[in-house]
Formats: C-alpha cells, structure tokens, sequence
C-alpha cells in the first residue's frame, strides 16, 4: 500500500516535470503573477503528497473523504503546471485549463459535503445530485461568459445562480439540517468550516470575475492573482479542514 502510494506521487510529479522541459519562454524575475502559479503549483503538489499519506491514520469511514482531498489537490497540481506555461509564455489567462480544473474539482469538493455526512451514516443521494447540480451550472454559466460565448454578464447571472443554489441546500437544505442533526461534533465542525470556506472563500471567484470581465478593461493579471490564491485556500484549506475532522473524529490527535 505504501509502495503503491509512493509510486503514484511519483508518476504525478513526472507528469508535471515533463510539462517543464518544454517550456520555450522561462519565468521572469518581475512576473509575479507567473511567480504566484509557480509557488500556488508547489502547495498543490505538497498537499497531494500529505493528504495521501495521511489516509492510512484515519479510520475507515472517513478514508474517502481524505482520498478525495488528495484528488481535489492533485488534479489542481496537474492544471497548475499548464496554467503557469500559458501565463509564462503568452501572459495571457489560461481560461480553458482553469475552467477544466473546476469542472473536475469544483464537483469533487460539492461530493465531500456527502462524504463526510456518509461517514456519520447521514447522507442520501439527492443532496449528492442537488449539490452535483448547483456546481455544474455555475462553472458551465461561468466558462460561457469569459469564453464569450454568451454576454459576460448573462454568464455572470447564471453562475451566480448555480452558487445560491449551492449555499441553500448546505444552509437551509436537507445537508444543512442532516448536518445540524447529526450529533457528531467533529463532523459539525467541519461541516460548518467547510460551508464558510463555500461563502466566504468562494465568493472571491465572482469577484475576480467582476474585476476582470464586467468592468471596462479586462485585466489578466488582477483576474489570474485572485483566482490563484483563491483556489490555494479553497482546495488545500477545505482539504485540511476535512483531514482534521478525520483524524479527530478517529480518536488521533491532528499532529
Ligand atoms: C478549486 C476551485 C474552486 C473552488 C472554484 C470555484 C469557483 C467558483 C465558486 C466560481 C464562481 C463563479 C460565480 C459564482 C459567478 C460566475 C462566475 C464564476 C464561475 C467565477
């Protein structure tokens, strides 16, 4: 298990390095939005590592869920090392590598709201469709606005949707209640740590959004810093919030 372990770190961390011999232009010195995909791609990729060897100290109801973080990260860890090569050689935003990321991550995270309500044996499977719904909707309103495929502003309105739906159902929606009743306080701590992250880190995206597409000038860099450190908070922060309510939901101390 170890050995398997190791073996699939090293095979991401080689998918990465094979993306960095064949970069034509090299990081510059004052590129700090190329500076800030490099340092945000290195805490993906430690996060990976972390989450992955943290499973085997969780018991095994909570296993998935740390599973999952380490995807959410690693996945990331993967787009990151595209991401940075288009910011590194074109400047210019690599809006179908991030929005491919969410697409993939975004659903991911909605998943773990069910996982951690399933280890306590609380779950059904429409939060899981409803939750699965909300994020799709978001990111699909979302990618059409900045790919110009229908007026920012209507993708604005869609996704923004998608995202109220997404904080009903975690609230005031039956994984909201589900969560408030469940009795479990490790894993009502991280419910409502996780949901804060959904509110209050989300909402850094609309906002970016705002600053680089429905203002007047659409501006790059202000737009790739925001979404970077935005998601460098809401992967590995949500991720580290799910391992702490494992290992002390397992009767482990987080260390
Ligand atoms: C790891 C990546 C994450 C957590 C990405 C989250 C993205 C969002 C919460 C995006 C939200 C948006 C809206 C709420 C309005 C429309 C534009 C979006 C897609 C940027």
């Amino acid at each position: 298990m170890k050995k398997l372990k190791l073996l699939a770190l090293t095979a991401v961390a080689l998918l990465g390095v094979t993306g960095v011999a064949n970069a034509a232009d090299m990081l510059q010195q004052d590129d700090f939005v190329g500076i800030s995909f490099w340092v945000i791609s290195m805490g993906m990729l430690a996060a990976t590592a972390f989450f992955f060897m943290e499973t085997g100290n969780v018991a095994a109801g909570w296993r998935t869920s740390v599973i999952v973080a380490g995807l959410v990260t690693g996945i990331a860890f993967i787009h990151y090392m595209y991401m940075r090569e288009v910011w590194v050689t074109t400047q210019d935003s690599p809006t179908v590598y991030r929005y491919i990321d969410w697409l993939i991550t975004v659903p991911l995270q909605m998943v773990e709201f069910y996982l951690i309500l399933s280890a306590v044996g609380k779950a059904n499977s429409g939060m899981f469709w409803r939750l699965l719904l909300g994020s799709v909707v978001m990111l699909v309103g979302g990618y059409l606005g900045e790919a110009n495929y229908i007026d920012a502003t209507l993708g604005f309105i869609i996704g923004m949707a998608g995202w109220v739906y997404i904080l009903y159902e975690v609230f005031s929606g039956e994984a909201g209640r589900a969560a408030a009743k469940s009795g479990n306080k490790s894993l009502t701590t991280a419910f409502g740590a996780m949901r804060m992250i959904v509110t209050v880190g989300w909402a850094i995206y609309p906002l970016g959004y705002v600053f680089g597409y429905l203002t007047d000038a659409v501006d790059p860099v202000s737009l790739n810093v925001v979404y970077n450190l935005a998601d460098f908070v809401n992967k590995i922060a949500f991720g580290l919030v799910i391992w702490a309510a494992a290992t002390s939901s397992s009767g482990k101390r987080a260390k």
